[in-house]
């Protein structure tokens, strides 16, 4: 599909010099010690099976016009386990014509990687570049509502089937604040409206946030989208995940601070992925250094390689791939291999001896009964950091419950994942379904009190 070379997109990268380090945020260390589960003995031979090892997934992205390539195929066949169609589920590609959808492309991509045994990451809904004619001469509420029906009618169509919907794509300055765009222009809400979309078309799937140039802690733009994830996951916006794209290429290189971003947005209660990583000249250490990242922070869950082999590559010049344009194995594709089968099962845990898990003061609660039915709030730990610690709360016995959680002074509740929260203060949190079933979460700043918070349930 030939694209211009003068939109938005293929700006960014040829301004190295606008990549310079803004406004410093400053952030609580996340001290952590890795720890290495045994089984290196056991080394996987491709690219899937070793990131498996970990839980996580090794995927790349799938042209569907090169599914006729059997040197293309059998790679892609062979390495990976999570395939993103590179253009074929974008709006152009979709809904070319107003409220006449075309899935015969993204279904093909789609088709191919289920039946290699690989999963599939939905790319994209809502985005300012790639929109079918139509769309991009829209404007107001006419273009609000169209955005809401090509959500709800992409979604429906690939309804259960998708593991990840990049529900919203690109949308910042590199500064941190919202890029300028017609769908900028429906409002400030309409990234939030775009995922509670989403949520109502497909609970089955996980919903993320897609951007490049995020993958430095210490820059603008990552700062702006982590805040709105944090302002999301404290009003109960529906957001799964995170996708930092990791492009290394156009003269920029992967950050010493990507294991801090990674880390800080899984903190938030969200999946964080590396979802289209290309390195110039595929450097062996930078792609061991984002591998590595990604496998120190237990809630990344992925790498995707945006191609199979360089000539696949929308970079092809730049070599940025882990196949040569014959299809060989380069080293880097070597050095990504080691680490995934060395780091199989490492993982964060807290520097300090009191965990969590050993002070829990109220692990479970059978709960009040009005409304004649009863329902049980489980805890159980999740991650936790030098300063905080995650909460997984399992709900059962009701599908329509309120639970309510009190954190012992002076710890307080910073992040919640998969409800509807209210908080009448930062100790007392009010939870109830948000559609996505009864498995939530909650971040809590220990401020040195480590004792689990107690929690009541209630049906309605
Ligand atoms: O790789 C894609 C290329 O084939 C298309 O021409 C281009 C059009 O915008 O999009 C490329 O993929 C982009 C992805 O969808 C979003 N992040 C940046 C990627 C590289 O431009």
């Amino acid at each position: 599909m030939a694209r211009s070379s003068s939109d938005a997109r293929s700006r960014w990268w040829r301004s190295p010099a606008t990549r310079a380090l803004a406004g410093m945020a400053t952030v609580a260390a996340t001290a952590a010690v890795l720890v290495t589960a045994p089984g290196a003995d056991a080394a996987a031979s491709t690219l899937g099976a070793a990131a498996a090892q970990s839980g996580r997934y090794f995927g790349t992205a799938i042209a569907a016009g090169k599914l006729g390539d059997s040197a293309y195929t059998t790679i892609a066949g062979r390495e990976f386990n999570m395939v993103t169609p590179e253009n074929e589920m974008k709006p152009d590609a979709t809904e070319p014509n107003q409220n006449q959808f075309n899935f015969s492309a993204g279904d093909q991509v789609y088709n191919w990687a289920v039946s290699h045994g690989s999963k599939v990451r939905g790319h994209t809904l809502a985005w300012h570049s790639q929109q079918p004619g139509w769309m991009q001469n829209m404007s107001g509420s006419t273009l609000r509502n169209a955005m809401i029906n090509h959500i709800q009618k992409v979604m429906a169509h690939y309804q259960g089937k998708l593991a990840y919907w990049d529900v919203v794509n690109e949308a910042f300055n590199e500064d941190g604040s919202r890029r300028s765009s017609n769908l900028q222009s429906t409002g400030n809400d309409w990234i939030e409206v775009a995922f509670k979309t989403a949520r109502a078309a497909d609970p089955s799937t996980k919903l993320c946030y897609n951007d490049y140039n995020i993958d430095n802690w210490n820059y603008g733009k990552t700062q702006g989208v982590y805040r709105m994830v944090q302002d999301f996951k404290s009003r109960g916006v529906p957001i799964d995940c995170v996708g930092l794209q990791a492009h290394f290429t156009g003269g920029s290189s992967v950050p010493s601070s990507l294991q801090t971003t990674i880390s800080s947005f899984a903190a938030l209660g969200v999946d964080v992925a590396l979802t289209e990583v290309d390195v110039t000249n595929a450097s062996t250490s930078q792609y061991s250094a984002l591998t590595q990242a990604c496998m120190n922070v237990a809630r990344c869950v992925g790498i995707t390689v945006w191609g199979v082999r360089d000539s696949d590559s929308w970079r092809s010049s730049e070599s940025p791939l882990l196949f040569d344009g014959s299809g060989n194995k380069k080293a880097a594709y070597n050095s990504v291999l080691n680490v995934l089968n060395s780091g199989g099962g490492t993982t964060t845990t807290p520097t300090t001896p009191t965990n969590p898990t050993t002070t829990p003061t109220n692990p479970t609660t059978t709960p009040t009964t009005p409304g004649g039915g009863s329902c049980t709030a489980s805890l159980s730990a999740g991650q936790s950091w030098s300063d905080r610690y995650n909460l997984n709360v399992s709900v059962s016995g009701s599908s329509s419950w309120t639970v309510t959680m009190t954190v012992p002074s002076p710890a307080r509740i910073s992040a919640t994942w998969n409800i509807n929260a209210t908080w009448p203060s930062s100790q007392v949190l009010i939870a109830t379904p948000n559609g996505n079933g009864n498995n939530w979460g909650v971040t809590i700043m220990h401020n040195g009190n480590w004792n689990w918070p107690s929690v009541s349930c209630s049906t309605s």
